[in-house]
């Protein structure tokens, strides 16, 4: 599954005027390569609907759509996958509910976190928040770059992708990518990104900005 621009979707940032699947269909058209529905606010027959919807958007760009939290809703509409938090269902039991081959990401703060994801047999991790952000109120710590990398580096030897989240825009795109390089070499696989996708009035190019510093990161630019 590609990461590199994995958008999580925040529909209460929607500037006015601008509707939900506009904006992500928009974001998809500005070469997003995973979606995940984050649904904080929202009552099950919302999400599902939302789901649903986002969903067929996907399908029509050959996304993958991954579901938060929601192990129900990812099963009644068949998603790629589900992301769980530290204090969501366990990742081992999710892998009982779940058919093979869906996907399961779990968010990481620390290496505790990272040391279960790896024993748990996670597809990949989502380490955060690595700058300060105004989208999620933060219960752990930031993790600043350098933090990124030394979990990066308890990767080395796994097939487990990792992508950042948590403050990063056009102008702490290239900083997030190339500070969290660890020791050993260990790169980011993506970025993960809410508002600066989700807030935009132009979120088409605002996903066409990050894709293009992720891939000019990636060939050494
Ligand atoms: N987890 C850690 S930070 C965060 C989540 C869901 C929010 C990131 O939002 P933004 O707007 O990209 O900073
Ligand atoms: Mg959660």
């Amino acid at each position: 599954m590609d990461l590199s621009l994995y958008f999580v979707t925040g529909r209460e940032l929607l500037p006015p005027g601008k509707e939900y699947l506009e904006s992500l269909e928009e974001a998809l058209q500005g070469g997003v390569t995973a979606v995940q529905i984050r649904e904080k606010n929202s009552d099950t027959l919302e999400f599902l609907q939302i789901a649903r919807q986002s969903k067929i958007l996907c399908m029509k760009y050959n996304v993958p759509l991954i579901i938060n939290d929601r192990i129900d809703i990812a099963l009644a509409i068949q998603a790629n996958g589900v992301h769980l938090g530290q204090t969501d269902m366990p990742v081992h039991v999710a892998k009982t509910l779940l058919p093979t081959g869906m996907v399961i990401g779990v968010s990481c703060n620390n290496m505790d976190h990272v040391r279960k994801a790896i024993e748990d047999g996670v597809d990949y991790i989502g380490i955060g928040a690595v700058w300060g952000t105004t989208t999620k109120e933060l219960t752990n710590p930031i993790i600043g770059v350098r933090g990124v990398g030394s979990l990066l580096q308890a990767l080395d030897g796994t097939f487990i992708k990792a992508v950042a989240i948590g403050g990063i825009n056009s102008s702490t795109v290239l900083r997030t990518l190339h500070g969290s390089v660890s020791p050993s070499g260990h790169r980011l696989d993506g970025i993960a990104v809410v508002s600066q996708i989700a807030a935009s009035a132009t979120p088409r190019s605002a996903a066409q900005r990050l894709k293009d510093s992720f891939e000019a990161w990636v060939h050494g630019f």
